[in-house]
């Protein structure tokens, strides 16, 4: 296949993805699955992390990485809260959330600024350091839970 014919292949794919993005209507449904899938996709990484902290499992590259991913994970979790999602059935995120916008913005971000000092410290690879700032993300978890997650 000549260079030309991909590049307009893939142009062509680019022009059309991008297109069936834009035009597919986000629905609720989509919202509330964003919002589960990413919470969740933040729990898988913190919850080994927690193993760490408890002395249970040994730090590792592996457990590095998780650290990594739950910094940029807390930047897209303060993306999925949006106004457009409060009316939804089925969640666990209570209508404080959007009642107090500056109380829950100050929680996400401390979450976020937590979790990007654990991302900094799994680089440089203190483990001591380590779990206490594994500690204090869990905090900032559940500082953020006990507003604004139903009890369960
Ligand atoms: C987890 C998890 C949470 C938090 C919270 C920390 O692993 O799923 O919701 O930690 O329990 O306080």
């Amino acid at each position: 296949m000549s260079r030309l014919l991909k590049t307009t292949i893939a142009a062509g794919l680019v022009v059309a993805f991008g297109a069936t993005i834009a035009h597919a209507q986000v629905t609720p449904e989509h919202l509330l699955k964003y919002r589960q899938g990413v919470m969740r996709a933040v729990a898988f990484q913190f919850g080994p992390l927690t193993g760490v902290a408890k002395g249970e499992a040994p730090w590792s590259p592996a457990m590095a990485q998780k650290a990594v991913n739950l910094a940029a994970l807390s930047v897209i979790a303060g993306d999925v809260f949006s106004p457009a999602s409060k009316d939804l059935a089925n969640s666990d995120a209570k209508p404080e959330i959007w009642a107090k916008p500056d109380d829950f913005k100050m929680k996400m971000t401390a979450f976020q600024t937590e979790t990007s000092k654990l991302g900094d410290l799994a680089k440089a690879g203190n483990v001591e350091a380590i779990k206490a700032q594994i500690n204090a993300v869990g905090k900032a978890c559940g500082a953020c839970h006990d507003d604004f997650r139903v009890k369960r």
